[in-house]
């Protein structure tokens, strides 16, 4: 048994290398929540949740993550076996509801632990990997037209990336598309264009300029439409050729399965954060197998831990044909990590364990640890599954 003795919350925030710029935000400093679990044997495992302009993009924020692990998930998780990881997020999600940043984090943590525990790579927990690496896309979002095509271009000549995507949504939809056209003519044919709407499109200015970013040479539209607007997502797709990716709208297994039963989507974008976790992105990646949908390794601009830890998992499903996205330390001006995410070829190099492969780097994480912020650190002082602060609604849990 891998008892777990503390758990510790830190907010964190990382300046980006450049403004990036999203239909709903501009992000020129990134939030993370970093949670480390440790072992009553002295083990030590890191998860991370990275969110987007605060509770924009979801409905979690740091703040309100670190609230839920310091208070109400923590409880649940002192003296318990992280090696039973699965049991732990059921037990989290019977006595919390929602919240998938916050337990995504967590469970990452304990993944972590385990895994350094046994001395083994994290993926080798979750079946091993199929793949050392995977092609990585770059995100052009500076805000800048003349700067996009430069960054693409650059990207293309050093081998960085052969798959772009770029942010639009927050304009007029015209001027958007003269935008993506414009960086599309820019690039070499043999990239990957995609672009990203983040949900700001209604459903006929979907219809009237997806097929204009398809006469550009544009190859995936992701989440033109309201996530919760699956109909519209399904009418879209019988009307045009272009690949249809569901990002905002695919979280949880459940909501996969709609969408595969609505076959409202062509591509699933997986994100550890948004399913609540490893787990949980194996299950929708599964629902995507048996509907035939192919997926795309999604971020939330991590640092290297919340990155190695997507990598892992992502390494691990042979469902991810479409790339990924796992770019989030190369936005960032700085690391928290002692080891360095590879980035060659075009690829992520999927980092060596054990674990996820990162360890914190005690200086920098103080450094850029926001102010008073490290107060989450609950230690045992119980005895094995009991103690709890909150009641324990589990039977088989409380009992273990
Ligand atoms: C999103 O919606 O995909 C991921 C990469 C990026 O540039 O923005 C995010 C969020
Ligand atoms: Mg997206």
């Amino acid at each position: 048994m891998i008892e777990i003795a503390t758990v510790t919350t830190t907010l964190v925030d990382l300046p980006t290398v450049r403004p990036h710029k999203l239909a709903f935000a501009t992000v020129t400093e990134q939030n993370y929540v970093i949670v480390e679990i440790t072992s009553k044997d002295g083990a030590a495992g890191i998860g991370e949740a990275a969110t987007i302009g605060g509770p924009a993009w979801s409905y979690e924020s740091t703040e309100t993550i670190k609230t839920m692990i310091d208070t109400y998930l923590t409880p649940l998780l002192i003296g318990q076996d992280a090696g039973r990881f699965i049991h732990l997020a059921e037990r989290m999600a019977t006595g919390i509801a929602g919240n998938p940043f916050a337990k995504a984090a967590v469970e990452m943590a304990l993944i972590d632990l385990t895994a350094r525990t046994l001395g083994l790579p994290a993926h080798a927990m979750l079946g091993g990997q199929v793949t050392d690496r995977l092609p990585v896309a770059w995100t052009l979002a500076s805000g800048d037209h003349g700067r996009d095509v430069e960054e693409g271009q650059e990207h293309v000549r050093s081998g960085r990336h052969r798959i772009f995507k770029i942010k639009i949504g927050a304009g007029d939809p015209r001027a958007d598309v003269a935008h993506v056209n414009a960086i599309r003519s820019g690039l070499p044919d043999n990239v990957s264009v995609r672009v990203d709407v983040n949900q700001r499109w209604d459903e006929p200015t979907a219809t009237r300029w997806i097929q204009a970013l398809q006469d550009g040479g544009v190859d995936l539209v992701e989440q033109p439409v309201a996530a919760d607007n699956v109909a519209a997502m399904r009418r879209l797709r019988e009307r045009t050729t272009l690949a249809i990716m569901a990002d905002e709208a695919v979280t949880t297994p459940h909501t996969a399965l709609t969408l595969a039963q609505a076959g409202a989507a062509d591509v699933f974008a997986l994100k550890v954060t948004k399913a609540g976790g490893a787990w949980n992105t194996r299950a929708v990646a599964s629902i995507a197998a048996a509907a035939g949908i192919p997926c795309y390794g999604g971020c939330m601009l991590e640092t290297s831990v919340g990155t190695a830890a997507c990598a892992h998992v992502f390494a691990t499903l042979p469902g991810i044909t479409f790339g990924c996205e796992l770019f989030g330390p190369l936005l960032l001006r700085d690391t928290i990590t002692v080891e360095q995410i590879v980035y060659e070829d075009g690829c992520i190099r999927v980092p060596d364990g054990p674990g996820f492969g990162m360890t914190l780097d005690r200086d920098k994480l103080a450094h850029f640890a926001r102010e008073g912020s490290t107060v989450g650190t609950h230690r045992s002082t119980a005895r094995k599954g009991n103690g709890h602060a909150l009641p324990c609604t589990d039977g088989r849990a409380a009992s273990a």
